[in-house]
């Protein structure tokens, strides 16, 4: 039988799901199209760009019915959306610093650093609940050393040894989108039952959740094709 999902008034977070999907989408096709226009050796990137928001997308497609039809957080289809991109997200760095040394190295580092961060946030969300505080910690140790590594390790050495000007400015913008962007994130895993924001900050989870996509995922798009797009040297 076909569920009728109906979108209410007043459902801020049904909002954010339906214009989440929407800008996701249209920031897809733009990734995609302008594409054409980077030089070739920022293509790959913006391929990546796109299929970022792509796969969010096509997740947020899925969360939206799970939330329309139950009102509980899709928190299966979140994850495994996040499993893909944020691994999509440090190969933005590797690609970023390719020319600049980045080795293979670096993206196994970052992408287990974000499996760490990953798999702990379910556990905590979705198997051990009443656990969430401990999951949460063990979460924030992969979230730290992300940071450790585009902050103060090999990825900082390597932007600082970067003769590309273009590509020192959009690596600074996309560590910050790490540092503040990304933060969004825990702030809306503290709202969890017992958790540190619990009671006090009176926003539902998956709402902050979809800010931070948002912001985060066609921010990073973005940052990437300003880069790409203003790198004259077609090579
Ligand atoms: C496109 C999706 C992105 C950029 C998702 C990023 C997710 C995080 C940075 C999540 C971090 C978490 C912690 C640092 C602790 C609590 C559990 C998480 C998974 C919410």
């Amino acid at each position: 039988m076909d569920t009728q999902v109906v979108l209410k008034a007043g459902d801020a977070v049904g909002f954010t799901f339906f214009t989440g999907y929407m800008s996701m989408l249209a920031a897809s096709i733009f990734f995609f199209m302008e594409r054409g226009r980077v030089a070739e050796k920022w293509k790959v990137s913006l391929l990546v760009s796109g299929l970022i928001t792509f796969i969010a997308a096509v997740h947020y497609y899925y969360m939206r019915g799970v939330w329309l039809s139950s009102g509980t957080s899709p928190t299966e289809f979140r994850y495994i959306d996040w499993t893909l991109t944020v691994p999509l997200m440090c190969v933005e760095f590797y690609l970023l610093l390719k020319p600049a040394g980045a080795t293979k190295g670096l993206l196994t580092r970052l992408i287990m650093w974000s499996v760490l961060m990953l798999v702990a946030g379910y556990i905590g969300e979705a198997v051990a609940r009443d656990k969430n505080v401990l999951w949460g910690i063990i979460s924030t140790i992969g979230y730290v050393g992300i940071l450790y590594e585009i902050l103060l390790g090999e990825a900082k050495a390597l932007c600082h040894g970067s003769k590309d000007a273009n590509v020192q400015r959009a690596f600074t913008l996309l560590t910050r989108f790490v540092l503040v962007g990304w933060a969004i994130y825990p702030i809306g895993y503290m709202t969890l039952p017992g958790n540190l924001l619990a009671g006090v900050l009176n926003m539902n989870m998956d709402l902050i959740y979809n800010i931070g996509d948002a912001v985060n995922k066609i921010g990073f798009g973005l940052v990437v094709y300003s880069m790409a797009i203003s790198d004259k040297k077609s090579a």
